[in-house]
C-alpha cells in the first residue's frame, strides 16, 4: 500500500468522509487512491478558499472533521482565509498540503515555497511525516489534533514520494478526547458570584450556544441571577421556537458597551471575554465597563454544557428554561428593502433550516425577523474574513442532507468564491442562495466615518463602489448551473422563495436593495 492509500483509508476508518479538494500534480496519487476508498466523499471546488470554508461549514454541523485537499503553498494560501474563520469557529477540520517530493524540494521548483510557515498561521497542529510508512500514523495524530476540543485545523503536509511510495500502512481510528470538565470548585466560585444579587451577565460562545446549554442558561436567568449574552459571529447558535433566545453581543463597540452596562460580574462559558473588533482612535478597545469583574466558567475546551447544567442545578434547581414563543413576520409587500427581506425569509424559513450567515448590513433585521421561527442554526462569520458563506453553506448541506441551507450573502462577500456555486450545481445541493445585492462595500463607507478618516473623496468612495458595471449575480449563477431569479419587491422575493424552497437543488435569489450607508 502507497502512503496515500494508507492516507485515504485511515481517513475513511476514522470517519473523515468527506474531502473538499481542489488538487494538482503533487497530489495525483490522492486522487488516483479516491476510486479504492468510497467512503470517503470527494467534492470538486474550484478554489482552495471554497475547500477550506466548506469543510468549515462540514465541521461545525457534524463536530467531525472533514479534510481539505490543497495544492503546495499556493493552494494553502488561497484557502487560508476560510481557514482562519475555521479556527476562529474551533472547527475540526484536516487540511491535507500535498508538497514537492522530499528530495526535489533543494532544487527550488516554481511552486517551491515555506507552507510550514503559512501552515502555521492557522493551525494548531502542523506535520510533515517522513516517509510513507509514517504517513498512516501522521494521519491518525491530525484527525486527533483535529478533534481536540474544542475543535481545531491541523494540517499535514505530504510530500508526493511519501504519498507515491509503498510500505505504507492504515493507522486506527483516534480515540477523540472528551471536553474537559469543569472543576467543582469553579463551579461553586461562580455560583457564590452569582448568590451575591449584583448585576451579572452570562456571556456565551461555542458548545454553550447548543440547545441543551442554552436550556441550562436559562434556567439561571429564570432564577434572576444573570442576563444571557451570546457572543458576537457564533459558530454555530440553535435558535427559534421551543429555544431560549439569545441576544447576540453587538458588533460595533458603543452597542456592544451599552448591553454590557451595569454589569457587575461578567460570566464566561464557552468563549473569551469579549473585544472591539477594530481599534478606533480615542475609544477603548474593551466593551466591558470599568468594575466589571471576569469569572471564567467554561474555557472553549471545557465542557461548557455540563458546566451550565451543574451550575444551574446548584443555583436554580426548580427553574425551568424559557422557550422562545414560536411567531413569523406577515409577509410584506413594496420595494425591496433589507428590513422586509429579513421578514419575508422570517416568514418563510422552512423546518430545521440551517443559515449560513454572511448578509453583513442587509442582515441587521434577520435575527428579529427569524426568531420565533421553526427551530434551526444559524453560522456566522467568525473571523471577518469575507468570502464564507456560500462555501460554508457548501459543507453544511454535504454535512446535513435532508435539510435546507440558506445561504444569505451580501454582494460583495458573495463575489470572493462565487465559484461555490459550481459546486452547488454539480452536488445537486439543497441550498438557497440570497444575494443581497446593494452594490457596494456599504460596512466601509461607515467604517471611513468611524475611524475618522478625513471625509472620503471622490476616489475613497470610488473603492466601495461595486456598481460600473453592476454585477449580474443571476446571470453568473445560471452560467455555473444554478436556476436564478431577481427580486426588486418584497412579493417577488416572497413568491421567487417559496419555489427555491419547493423545488431540490440550488436556486439563487439576487435580491436589489438599498444600501443603508
Ligand atoms: C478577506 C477580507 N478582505 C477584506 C475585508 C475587508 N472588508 C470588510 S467588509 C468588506 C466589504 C463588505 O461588503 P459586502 O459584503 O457587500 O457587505 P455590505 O457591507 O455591503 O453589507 C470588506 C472588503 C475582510 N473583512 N476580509
Amino acid at each position: 500500500m502507497n502512503g496515500a492509500q494508507a492516507l485515504l483509508r485511515t481517513f475513511a476508518d476514522s470517519g473523515v468522509a468527506a474531502c473538499f479538494a481542489n488538487p494538482g500534480t503533487s497530489e495525483m496519487h490522492f486522487v488516483a487512491a479516491l476510486d479504492a476508498v468510497p467512503d470517503v466523499r470527494a467534492v470538486l471546488c474550484l478554489f482552495e478558499g471554497v475547500a477550506t470554508g466548506a469543510a468549515d461549514g462540514y465541521g461545525r454541523m457534524t463536530r467531525h472533521p472533514a479534510a481539505a485537499l490543497l495544492h503546495l503553498g499556493p493552494g494553502l494560501g488561497n484557502g487560508i482565509a476560510n481557514l482562519h474563520n475555521a479556527r476562529r469557529a474551533n472547527t475540526p477540520l484536516v487540511a491535507v498540503v500535498g508538497d514537492h517530493a522530499t528530495y526535489h524540494k533543494r532544487f527550488d521548483a516554481p511552486l517551491e515555497s515555506d507552507i510550514d510557515a503559512l501552515a502555521g498561521t492557522v493551525s494548531y497542529w502542523v506535520r510533515r511525516p517522513a516517509r510513507a510508512a509514517d504517513v498512516g500514523a501522521d494521519a491518525a495524530d491530525a484527525i486527533a489534533a483535529a478533534m481536540t476540543p474544542p475543535g481545531q485545523v491541523a494540517t499535514l503536509i505530504l510530500p508526493a514520494d511519501c504519498s507515491w511510495s509503498d510500505g505504507a500502512e492504515p493507522a486506527a481510528a483516534p480515540v477523540p478526547r472528551p471536553a474537559s470538565p469543569v472543576a467543582e470548585e469553579t463551579l461553586s466560585a461562580v455560583a457564590d458570584v452569582l448568590r451575591r444579587g449584583e448585576p451579572c451577565v452570562l456571556l456565551l460562545g461555542g458548545a454553550a450556544l447548543r440547545r441543551p446549554a442554552l436550556e441550562a442558561a436559562s434556567r439561571i436567568a429564570v432564577a434572576g441571577y444573570a442576563r444571557l449574552i451570546g457572543e458576537t459571529f457564533p459558530a454555530r447558535l440553535e435558535r427559534g421556537a421551543g429555544i431560549p433566545a439569545l441576544e447576540r453581543l453587538a458588533y460595533l463597540t458603543e452597542m456592544a458597551s451599552a448591553q454590557l452596562a451595569g454589569a457587575r460580574h461578567l460570566i464566561l462559558a464557552g468563549t473569551k471575554a469579549p473585544v472591539s473588533f477594530f481599534a478606533y482612535p480615542g475609544r477603548p478597545s474593551s466593551p466591558v465597563p470599568d468594575g466589571c469583574e471576569l469569572h471564567v466558567l467554561a474555557e472553549a475546551g471545557d465542557d461548557a454544557p455540563g458546566a451550565l447544567a451543574a451550575l444551574a442545578d446548584l443555583v436554580a434547581p426548580d427553574a425551568k428554561p424559557a422557550p422562545q414563543l414560536a411567531g413569523r413576520p406577515a409577509l410584506p409587500d413594496g420595494e425591496l428593502t433589507g428590513e422586509n427581506a429579513a421578514a419575508v425569509i422570517g416568514a418563510l424559513l422552512p423546518e430545521a433550516a440551517i443559515v449560513c450567515d454572511e448578509a453583513n448590513t442587509s442582515g441587521t433585521w434577520l435575527p428579529a425577523a427569524t426568531a420565533g421561527g421553526p427551530p434551526h442554526d444559524w453560522l456566522a462569520l467568525t473571523g471577518g474574513a469575507i468570502g464564507q458563506g456560500l462555501p460554508l453553506a457548501t459543507g453544511a448541506a454535504i454535512a446535513c442532507p435532508g435539510r435546507s441551507v440558506l445561504a444569505l450573502e451580501a454582494d460583495g462577500s458573495a463575489m470572493y468564491t462565487i465559484s461555490a456555486l459550481w459546486t452547488h450545481a454539480r452536488e445537486q445541493l439543497d441550498i438557497t442562495t440570497i444575494i443581497f445585492s446593494n452594490r457596494r462595500y456599504a460596512i466601509l463607507g461607515m467604517e471611513l466615518d468611524r475611524v475618522g478618516a478625513t471625509a472620503g473623496g471622490e476616489t475613497a468612495r470610488s473603492l466601495f463602489d461595486l456598481s460600473k458595471p453592476d454585477i449580474d449575480f443571476a446571470a453568473m449563477a445560471g452560467g455555473m448551473g444554478v436556476p436564478a431569479s431577481r427580486a426588486t419587491t418584497a412579493g417577488e422575493l416572497a413568491a421567487q422563495l417559496r419555489d427555491a424552497l419547493a423545488e431540490p437543488g440550488p436556486h439563487l435569489i439576487e435580491a436589489l436593495v438599498p444600501a443603508p450607508f
